[in-house]
């Protein structure tokens, strides 16, 4: 059997591991991992780019590469990994994968207690068998113990900021063809979570043949998992799996809003809809008698849009972003839904790095860019003194960019206002980067966790509530450091975190990019309700990054948030004053 573009990339990274975890020269690991990810990165099979004999046209692609490739499509295995596979046992790469590991301390393992499976790892540590062995200590077992934790959490679910954009390509394409009449994503993306299990798009057409036929031959498939005329499946190269669904038009409301789901949405709908006298499934609505069978004699009634299946059940029409049984469809009972915040009453983005530190565009470039997207205001917050290895700002050099800032503002005149700030660093310690009297001089401050992000709760707590009583921290970044797909939110006492942001009028931020989206929904949620102020805000470390803004609105919108709870809606002189009288 040959292997898929994916399976060839997962070699290849295994090989560049074991390689690692021998101690081979760093070269030769380096070239077997930079082509797993060009591999990773290729939209075509590379059979068929094979067969064209272009494989060496591939980034960090060579002659030797290229044969092992080759060597893999022909026989469907790999001999060099294979005789790596004798020699280091697999289970290392696991282990090595395992946060706080890394290949030297999988090899040292491996070596001093023989230990080659996670299982194996974890007993050892349990039993405290790890502290001991040189390099190590409790602190460091400890941090495997919770590595491996976290990953039997993993789901193998896809981050929304790699399956939204793989989706849209799709829908897109298929929209092209003649017979695709309509055409939405539904499901979990469509409700905009921030992990997707599968991606689900519908198309209304009256044909659904050449539809299917487009969908299954895409470039970019790996496997067809199913190839029918109502539903088909394929797994990407990515590896995300792709269903779609052709219907006819006059039914498109009730399985829009049956394939959007989520599940436990769908079970209130339908009792609702059985409350009245009818059945509700993704065809239509069908009248039942009392033992709620359907009355076939009775006419069933169709709804083309999802406007009508709602308004049928009496309903105010319900966001997608809302359909998680969280109160959304007694509050649609009511007419009481909130109105959620939309892409365009953001005027402002508050949070973004430039050259100074580890952003990839200079300070006119970002703002030319904001400019361009029709902000009305920014703040430059590029990294503080102790953040080494993001290039982060001494006392002389922050103050040399504001004054840099400050001209560059003065002109751009009225077309945008750019203001000084930092994303200035809470330390491990508790105590903030800068002096107050250096925050004095600034526009805008941002406090932000990046280390000693495993500390006790109450730690954590003390750190966030420090930064947040100080008179010139406007705004805490990112409040709990999460990163997909491993880095948990730190562990903080959110009640206290966010009655204090209240009291002291303190901002926090959602951070939209689709790695953080933090605060996530729920606490974006609860902090709302308090009063708290937000801002969603892109971090952007270079200028595309800007364009992540709708991920930190949808993740808003899911935590039923407002534009009125948004400080980057309001217009500059309004934010200024505010600005002005906090501190
Ligand atoms: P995912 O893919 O795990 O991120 O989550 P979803 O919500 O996209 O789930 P999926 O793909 O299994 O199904 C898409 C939607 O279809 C789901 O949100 C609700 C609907 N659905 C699926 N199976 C059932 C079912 O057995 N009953 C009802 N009422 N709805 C279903
Ligand atoms: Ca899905
Ligand atoms: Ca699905
Ligand atoms: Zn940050």
């Amino acid at each position: 059997m040959s292997l898929s573009n994916r399976e060839i990339a997962d070699i290849f990274e295994r090989c560049a591991d074991m390689l690692q975890i021998r101690g081979d020269n760093i070269h030769r690991v380096l070239s077997y991992r930079r082509a797993s990810e060009s591999i990773r990165a290729v939209p075509r099979d590379l059979r068929v780019i094979s067969g064209e004999g272009g494989l060496t046209e591939l980034s960090y692609i060579g002659k030797t590469i290229a044969a092992k490739i080759d060597e893999m499509l022909e026989t469907g295995e790999l001999e060099f990994y294979n005789r790596l596979k004798a020699e280091i046992p697999e289970g290392l790469v696991d282990i090595m994968h395992i946060n706080g590991v890394g290949p030297k301390k999988a090899k040292l393992f491996w070596e001093q207690l023989d230990i080659t499976t996670v299982d194996e790892l974890k007993i050892a540590a349990q039993a405290e068998k790890l502290a001991d062995l040189p390099g190590m200590g409790a602190k460091s077992q400890q941090k495997i113990l919770n590595g491996i934790e976290a990953l039997s959490r993993q789901t193998g679910r896809a981050n929304i900021g790699e399956a939204l954009p793989a989706a849209q390509a799709i829908l897109d394409l298929l929209m092209e063809l003649p017979g695709a009449q309509e055409g939405a994503l539904a499901g979990s993306i469509r409700r905009g979570r921030e992990t997707i299990g599968d991606v689900d798009i519908l198309i209304a057409a009256d044909d659904s043949g050449p539809i299917m036929q487009r969908f299954v031959n895409m470039e970019n498939v790996a496997r067809v998992l199913g190839h029918g005329p109502t539903k088909s499946s394929v797994e990407l190269l990515s590896g995300l799996q792709v269903d779609v669904r052709v219907l006819e038009k006059a039914r498109w409301g009730t399985a829009l809003s049956y394939f959007t789901g989520s599940l436990a949405h769908n079970v209130k709908m339908r009792q609702i809809a059985l409350d009245q006298g009818l059945s509700l499934n993704e065809h239509a609505f069908s009248p039942v008698d009392e033992n709620k069978t359907i009355i076939e004699s009775e006419p069933k009634i169709f709804c083309d849009t999802e406007e009508k299946v709602y308004q049928t059940l009496g309903l105010q029409y319900v966001p997608p972003e809302l359909r998680e049984d969280g109160g959304e469809i007694e509050a649609a009972r009511a007419q009481r839904l909130p109105n959620l915040i939309r892409r365009q009453d953001i005027v402002a983005d508050l949070h973004m790095h430039t050259t100074w530190s580890d952003g990839k565009n200079t300070i006119p470039e970002m703002i030319q860019a904001c400019q361009k997207r029709g902000h009305k205001y920014i703040v430059i917050t590029d990294h503080s003194r102790s953040l080494g290895i993001a290039n982060g700002l001494s006392i002389e050099r922050l103050l040399a960019q504001a004054e840099e800032v400050r001209r560059l503002n003065d002109e751009m005149g009225d077309a945008i206002h750019a203001l000084a700030g930092t994303e200035m660093d809470i330390k491990a310690d508790g105590s903030l980067d800068y002096p107050d009297e250096v925050l004095a001089q600034l526009d805008f401050v941002i406090a932000s966790l990046h280390s000693g992000l495993s500390q006790k709760r109450e730690q954590i707590t003390q750190r966030l509530l420090n930064a947040i009583r100080n008179p010139f921290v406007k705004m805490i970044g990112h409040p709990s450091a999460r990163q997909f797909p491993n880095r948990e939110a730190v562990d903080a006492d959110w009640d206290a975190v966010l009655a204090a942001a209240q009291e002291h009028n303190t901002i926090l931020e959602i951070n939209a990019n689709p790695l953080r989206l933090d605060l996530n929904s729920e606490l974006a949620r609860m902090a709302k309700d308090l009063g708290v102020l937000l801002a969603i805000n892109t971090d952007a470390h270079r200028e595309a990054h800007l364009d992540l803004m709708d991920y930190g609105i949808t993740n808003a919108r899911r935590g039923w948030v407002e534009a009125r709870h948004v400080v980057n809606t309001w217009s500059f002189e309004r934010f200024s004053q505010w600005n002005m009288n906090r501190a």
